[in-house]
């Protein structure tokens, strides 16, 4: 895959991210990577066995990650011999340190042999019938943030982005599970009501701060993408305030199904 200037410069880095995380984890090639977020941290532990962990600012060019200052972890796993990249925690847009950031470690995977990339995160849905901890395929995503992660005339086609193929494993693991559109946003703040009106109007069913933009350089550098989100919450203008204890016990209960989900997953893919 020929790269132009400015994006080889991107992978070169990544390479060098991925020689460190060979030499500290002692694992040649990495198979499949997953990304945890907001909600999704009790799931790493179903995953499988873990082989190393550390902080991922142990690897060059990767930044100290944002949400109350922690450090992002990646931690090496073997699942029954499929070795799974796990990152614990993500740099996010409205972090201001730019779309490189957002997604180095998703160059870095694919630098360390990963052919499949598995994203998760917290979203609102815009489904009333989606209570808090109803998890969601993600079908297709629509990017709101008026940011792109690619570099020059980069054409990349985006149909089929989250993985048809591995949409059917899940339903086959659990037949529950919808599929959804996913909106980013850029963040911080939640969207206004308006604004979920207009989401709503274009046809997006979650809505989020994350995933597309990291999704969009996974598919550019030859990933195969499955992407799931745990709604935790209706989006804005939808309910009254939501119980803060209930809204965390739905996220912990199915944050640790789609452990098993995403264990079974991994265990299923070639
Ligand atoms: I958790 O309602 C979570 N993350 N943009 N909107 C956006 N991001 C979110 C939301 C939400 N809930």
């Amino acid at each position: 895959m020929p790269f132009n200037a400015e994006t080889q410069a991107l992978q070169d880095k990544a390479a060098e991210s991925a020689a460190t995380l060979r030499a500290l984890t002692g694992v040649e090639t990495h198979d499949v990577a997953v990304v945890l977020g907001s909600g999704w941290v009790p799931a790493a532990d179903l995953l499988g066995t873990t082989v190393a962990e550390f902080p991922n600012t142990e690897l060059p060019h990767f930044s100290a990650s944002g949400v109350d200052g922690h450090a992002g972890t990646i931690r090496s796993v073997d699942a029954d011999g499929t070795r799974v990249l796990v990152f614990l925690g993500r740099t996010h847009l409205y972090e201001g340190k730019g779309v490189d950031a957002v997604t180095h470690g998703v160059r870095t995977a694919q630098q360390a042999g990963c052919r499949t990339i598995m994203f998760t995160n917290g979203c609102g849905g815009l489904d009333p019938e989606w209570s808090p901890g109803t998890p969601v395929l993600i079908a297709d995503h629509i990017n709101l943030t008026g940011a792109s992660p690619l570099h020059g005339a980069d054409f990349v086609d985006l149909t089929n982005l989250y993985s048809p193929r591995l949409r059917d494993m899940c339903r086959e693991i659990d037949p529950t599970l919808v599929d959804g559109v996913y909106a980013q946003f850029r963040g911080p703040m939640y969207e206004t009501p308006a604004e979920i009106g207009m989401v709503r109007a274009i046809g997006g069913t979650l809505v989020g701060m994350s995933t597309a933009l990291e999704a969009i350089v996974a598919r550019s550098v030859g990933l195969e993408i499955l992407g799931v989100s745990l709604v935790t919450n209706l989006a804005a203008g939808m309910a009254g305030p939501l119980n803060h204890e209930e809204v965390l016990a739905a996220g912990k209960a199915a944050a640790t199904r789609m452990g098993g989900l995403l264990a079974t997953v991994i265990r299923k893919i070639p």
